[in-house]
C-alpha cells in the first residue's frame, strides 16, 4: 500500500472515529447482531437440559460431579469448592473438550483460600454440602444450586434454567448441493442438539466490513443467578448508567466488552473501556450477596427483577413455600471461556465487598502525591508550557501535585521517545517540577508505530512479539501513529522486554519521579471491528483474542506497574493510570472514566460510575474534570471541581481542541472558589490516605454507597448522587445548574446527627431534607460519633505537607463518644510493609480523648504533631484541658468554646503523633 493511500485510510478512520458528533451506535454490536448473545438470550426459562449425575463425590474442600446435557449428550465436569469467608466457587468445563478453554485466573490475586466443607444431606433429588454458616444445595435434575446463609436462601444458580455451555465441536461438512436447506446434523445424532449449528453466525460472522473467521465455532457459556430477597443489584462496571442496575427486559443486556466508545452517552447499557463481571444483590431482609463471573471474553448481562411485572417468579415460593420475596436475576452470557463463578454470601454489604477483594485483591496503598490534584490536558505544548502552568499554580496559590503529558510529547507517537523540538530538556522539565515537590506523568499507549526507524517496532518484528493473524503474520491496524501493531502482553518474554523499556537508561528523559498513564489499552484500533482488535487474532499459547479481550488492558497495566516497581529497585510505590481494566486491575493503579463530555449529565454520571467501580473492588476512580469534550462554563466547571474533590482520583483533563481550562482562565471569582475546593481536598488528605490504607488491609471500598453502612434503609438503595467517604463523611455534590437548594438524604434513622463541615450546623432529621446551597461549596457532612484527621495548612503540594501538624475534627454523639483512625507513614516507599508506620485510633469517651496505636509493633519517626482539636457537640462547661504524654508529661491546654457553632477548640496540644497521649477535658 502506498504511503498516500495509507494516509488517506488513516484520515478516513480518524474522521469516522473522531468527527461524528455523539456516539455512533452503528459502530457497535447489539446482542441481536452477535450470534452467541442471540443464541444464549433465546434459551427458554424453566427447561434446562442439564442434569447432575448422582455420582457426586465430596472430599475435604470440594464436591465434584458430572453434568450431562440431555439435548446434546455432552458431559461436563463440575467442581464446587468451599472458600474462606462465606464464599463458594463453581467451575464447569467439558469432560472431553476438543481444545482447551481460556481461564481468566490472572484476575485472582492468588489461589483462593479453600475451606473445608462437609456432606450435610443427600437424597435422590439433591445433595447438601457446606460449613457451619453456609451451605450449597445441588439439585440433580433439573440441575440447580441454591446457596444458603444459615437457613436463609440467598442465591441460586440456574434457577431459571438459562444455563448454556456450548461444547466445542467439529465444523459440520458443507451439505451436498440440493440439501443445503435441511437441518444440519448435530454432534450426536441420538440427541436433538443445542441448535447452535443451525445459527448462521456460529462458524463465521460479519459485522460491517469485518469478517470473524470463528475457527472453533460456537463455544458460548451462560448461566443465570437469582438474588433471593434482593431489591436491587449493582456492579458489572463499566457503564455510564445508574448505580442500581436497571432491568434489561426491554433493552439490550448490559455489555462487557472493552471498547473505545467515542462520545459515549449516559444512561446506557453499552460497553465502555473496562469490564468487571461482578454483581451484588442487596435487600433489606436478604442482606448482600454477590457473584463474580470469571470470564475474560465478551460478556452480556441481562437483569430481570420481580418488580418487572412479576416476570421473575420467585423461586422461594416453591423452595420454601414462604410469602413472595423480591428477587433480581442476572443472566451472564460469554462468548468463550468456561464457567468459573464465585458466590459471595455476605451477609453485610461490606462483607460481600470484602469477599470479592479477597479473591481479586485490593489496591496497594498509593503514594500520597497521587491523591492530590492532577493537572492534565491534551496537550501541554512544550516544556515551557509545562513550566508556566506549574508556576501559575504557585502564583494563584493553588495546590497541585502532578503535571501530565499526553501523546504529543512523543516523537511522532513513538512511545518511549520525546519530541526533541518541543521537549529538548525533559530532565530539566522534570527537575523544575520535583524541586517544588511535584511529579510528572507521561502517556504510553499500547499501539506501536510501524516505522523502520523505531527501535520498538524493529525489536517487536524481529523477535516475533506482535499479536498475529492465524497464518502467523503480524497484525497491522491503524491508530494515532498511522500503521500500528500491538505487542502481545500475554507472552512472558514480551512482558519482560516491555518492562525493561521503562528503565531510566532506556526511557531517557525520565526519572523515578515520572509516572505512567496507559491509554487505549482495550485495545483501541481505529479500523478494527468495533474500534478494537479482530477476535480471531492469535496471542501467546494460541489463545484467540476472543478469549482474552477483556483482560488485555490489565495485562498492560500489570506490566507497567511491575516496570515502575523494578525501575526504582523496589523502593517506590508505582503509579499507573489505566483506561481499560478487568477484575483485579485495582492491584495495579488508578482508572478514570475516559472521554466524557463537558455537560451536566456527564458530571452527574461520574458519581454512580465511581460507586459501581468502588464496590467492584476498584476504588481509585475519577472522571476528567470539566469533561474531556466541549468547554464547561464557569458554573459547570466549579461544580465539577467541587464534586471531583470527593472522588478518589482528582484530575483535570480535556481534548486537544478544547479551550485552556486551568482554574485561572475562568476569572477571579471562579478561581477563588476552585482554590478553596482544592485546599479542602488537601485538608482531608489524611483521611483519604487512611482510607486507602484501610482498603488495602480490609478490601472495603474507599467511597461507599449509603446502603453500605445503612443496609436496611430501603430509601437509600437507589441513591447514587450522594456518597459516603469512608464511614464518616456524607457528600452531596451539586449536579444541576442554577440550584439554590438540593435534597440531601441523611441516613441513620434519626440516631445519627450529620454536621455540615463548614458551618457545623447539625442535621438530625432523617431521610431527604432540602438544604440551601451557594456557589461556594457543596454540602458535606460529618457523622456524629466520628473523628476525622485533617491538615489545615495550605501548601503547594503533598510533599510540602508531609511534616505538617494535624487537626482532629471530633463530633461527639449523644453519649459524648466518638472514634476515628489515622494512618501515617513516609507516603512513598514500601517501608510500611516492614513495620514503619503508625496506625492510630482516637477515642473520645465523655471527658477523655485518647490516642492509641492499633499496631503496637509498628513505628514511624514522624515530625508531625497535633496542632488543634475541634470538638462539636462537646461536654458542657469545659474550662480547660490537660494533655498527658510520655515525653511532654502533663501540659495544661487552652480550651475555648464557641457558642455560635457549639464547637470546643483545644489549641496546640503540641504532642508528636508518634506517641500515645490522652487529653482530659476539665469542667
Ligand atoms: O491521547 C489522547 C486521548 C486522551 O487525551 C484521552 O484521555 C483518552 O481517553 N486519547 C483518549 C486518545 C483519543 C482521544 C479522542
Amino acid at each position: 500500500m502506498s504511503l498516500g493511500v495509507r494516509f488517506g485510510l488513516f484520515l478516513a478512520a480518524l474522521s469516522c472515529v473522531y468527527l461524528v458528533s455523539g456516539v455512533d451506535r452503528n459502530n457497535f454490536k447489539t446482542c441481536e447482531q452477535s450470534s452467541f448473545c442471540r443464541r444464549c438470550r433465546k434459551v427458554e426459562p424453566g427447561k434446562t437440559p442439564y442434569k447432575l449425575l448422582n455420582t457426586v463425590e465430596v472430599r475435604e474442600t470440594d464436591l465434584s460431579g458430572e453434568l450431562f446435557n440431555q439435548d446434546t449428550g455432552v458431559a461436563y465436569i463440575l467442581r464446587l469448592t468451599g472458600l474462606a469467608d462465606n464464599t463458594y466457587r463453581v467451575w464447569i468445563n467439558e469432560k472431553n473438550p476438543l481444545h482447551p478453554r481460556f481461564e481468566a485466573t490472572f484476575a485472582l490475586q492468588s489461589d483462593p483460600v479453600p475451606k473445608k466443607i462437609k456432606l450435610i444431606e443427600q437424597t435422590a433429588e439433591y445433595i447438601v454440602v457446606g460449613t457451619d454458616h453456609t451451605k450449597a444445595k445441588l439439585f440433580f435434575n433439573p440441575f440447580r444450586i441454591d446457596f444458603y446463609r444459615g437457613e436463609q436462601l440467598v442465591l441460586s444458580a440456574n434457577a431459571r434454567g438459562l444455563m448454556r455451555f456450548e461444547h466445542i465441536r467439529t465444523k459440520p461438512e458443507p451439505k451436498p448441493e440440493g440439501e443445503e436447506g435441511e437441518k444440519p446434523a448435530e454432534t450426536n445424532p441420538e440427541f436433538p442438539g443445542d441448535g447452535a449449528d443451525s445459527d448462521p453466525g456460529a462458524w463465521e460472522e460479519n459485522f460491517k466490513s469485518h469478517h470473524d473467521s470463528k475457527p472453533y465455532g460456537p463455544e458460548a457459556v451462560a448461566l443465570d443467578f437469582s438474588f433471593i430477597g434482593a431489591e436491587n443489584v449493582y456492579g458489572v462496571p463499566e457503564h455510564a448508567g445508574s448505580f442500581a442496575l436497571k432491568s434489561t427486559k426491554k433493552s439490550d443486556p448490559y455489555r462487557l466488552y472493552n471498547l473505545d466508545v467515542f462520545e459515549y452517552e449516559i444512561d446506557d447499557f453499552m460497553s465502555l473501556y473496562g469490564a468487571i463481571p461482578v454483581v451484588f444483590g442487596h435487600g433489606k431482609e436478604s442482606g448482600t450477596s454477590g457473584v463474580y463471573w470469571q470470564n475474560a471474553a465478551e460478556t452480556w448481562v441481562d437483569i430481570t427483577s420481580s418488580a418487572d411485572n412479576n416476570v421473575v417468579e420467585s423461586i422461594v415460593n416453591f423452595v420454601s413455600g414462604s410469602a413472595k420475596k423480591p428477587q433480581v436475576d442476572a443472566h451472564f452470557i460469554s462468548e468463550s471461556g468456561l464457567i468459573d463463578a464465585f458466590f459471595m454470601l455476605g451477609p453485610s454489604p461490606l462483607d460481600a465487598f470484602r469477599q470479592y477483594t479477597r479473591l481479586t485483591g485490593s489496591a496497594p496503598l498509593p503514594q500520597m502525591f497521587s491523591l492530590g490534584y492532577h493537572q492534565c490536558r491534551w496537550n501541554y505544548n512544550d516544556q515551557d508550557d509545562v513550566r508556566q502552568v506549574a508556576e501559575n499554580f504557585d502564583k494563584y496559590d493553588l495546590p497541585m501535585d502532578v503535571m501530565w503529558l499526553d501523546i504529543e510529547y512523543t516523537d511522532g507517537k513513538k512511545y518511549f521517545t520525546w519530541d526533541t523540538r518541543k521537549f529538548s530538556q525533559p530532565l530539566e522539565m522534570v527537575h523544575n517540577l520535583t524541586e517544588k515537590g511535584r511529579k510528572l506523568v507521561v502517556i504510553i499507549d499500547p499501539h506501536i508505530k510501524r516505522d523502520q526507524n523505531y527501535f520498538l517496532h524493529n525489536d517487536a518484528t524481529n523477535l516475533g512479539y506482535y499479536v498475529k493473524h492465524r497464518d502467523g503474520k503480524d497484525y497491522e491496524g491503524w491508530c494515532w501513529p498511522g500503521a500500528t501493531s500491538y505487542i502481545d502482553m500475554f507472552d512472558p518474554k514480551v512482558r519482560q522486554y516491555y518492562i525493561e523499556q521503562y528503565n531510566l537508561d532506556k526511557f531517557t528523559g525520565t526519572t523515578n519521579d515520572v509516572y505512567i498513564w496507559n491509554d487505549m489499552n482495550e485495545p483501541s484500533v481505529f479500523n478494527g471491528p468495533e474500534v478494537t482488535m479482530p477476535k480471531d487474532l492469535i496471542h501467546y499459547e494460541n489463545w484467540e483474542h476472543r478469549d482474552i479481550h477483556n483482560i488485555n488492558g490489565m495485562m498492560f497495566t500489570s506490566a507497567t506497574h511491575e516496570a515502575l516497581f523494578r525501575r526504582s529497585g523496589g523502593s517506590l510505590r508505582p503509579f499507573v493510570l489505566t483506561r481499560s481494566f478487568f477484575a483485579g486491575s485495582q492491584r495495579y493503579g488508578a482508572m478514570w472514566t475516559g472521554d466524557n463530555t463537558g455537560e451536566w449529565n456527564h458530571l452527574r454520571i461520574s458519581y454512580p460510575m465511581c460507586l459501581s467501580l468502588a464496590v467492584s473492588g476498584f476504588s481509585f476512580c475519577g472522571a476528567d474534570i470539566g469533561g474531556f469534550f466541549k468547554n464547561p462554563d464557569n458554573e459547570l466547571f466549579i461544580r465539577w471541581n467541587q464534586a471531583a474533590a470527593w472522588l478518589p482520583f482528582m484530575r483535570q483533563h480535556s481534548h486537544i481542541e478544547t479551550k485552556r481550562r486551568e482554574p485561572w482562565v475562568f476569572g477571579d471569582n471562579t478561581l477563588g472558589i476552585v482554590r478553596e475546593t482544592l485546599k479542602r481536598r488537601y485538608a482531608y488528605l489524611p483521611l483519604w490516605y487512611t482510607l486507602f490504607r484501610e482498603h488495602e488491609i480490609s478490601g472495603i471500598p474507599v467511597i461507599r454507597p449509603i446502603w453500605a453502612h445503612y443496609p436496611t434503609e430501603s430509601a437509600a438503595f437507589t441513591i447514587d448522587d450522594e456518597i459516603l467517604v469512608g464511614d464518616s463523611l456524607l457528600v452531596r455534590p451539586v449536579l444541576e445548574p442554577g440550584l439554590t437548594e438540593v435534597s440531601v438524604y441523611f441516613p441513620g434513622e434519626g440516631k445519627i446527627t450529620w454536621y455540615n463541615i463548614d458551618t457545623m450546623q447539625p442535621y438530625k432529621q432523617p431521610g431527604a431534607v432540602s438544604v440551601p446551597v451557594t456557589m461556594e461549596r457543596i454540602p458535606v457532612y460529618q457523622r456524629s460519633g466520628s473523628i476525622v484527621p485533617k491538615k489545615n495548612r495550605s501548601r503547594r503540594s503533598t510533599v510540602a505537607m508531609k511534616n505538617d501538624p494535624y487537626t482532629l475534627m471530633v463530633i461527639a454523639d449523644d453519649d459524648g463518644s466518638a472514634t476515628g483512625t489515622l494512618y501515617i507513614d513516609d507516603e512513598s516507599s514500601f517501608e510500611y510493609r516492614h513495620g514503619k508506620y503508625l496506625y492510630i485510633r482516637f477515642t473520645l469517651t465523655g471527658y477523655k480523648l485518647t490516642s492509641n496505636f492499633m499496631d503496637k509493633l509498628a513505628t514511624y519517626d514522624t515530625k508531625s504533631w497535633l496542632e488543634r482539636i475541634d470538638i462539636a457537640n462537646p461536654p458542657k462547661n469545659i474550662k480547660s484541658a490537660q494533655l498527658t504524654s510520655k515525653t511532654l508529661g502533663i501540659v495544661e491546654l487552652e480550651a475555648k468554646y464557641n457558642t455560635r457553632n457549639n464547637v470546643l477548640t483545644v489549641r496546640k496540644p503540641g504532642v508528636n503523633m508518634g506517641e500515645e497521649w490522652s487529653i482530659e477535658l476539665i469542667h
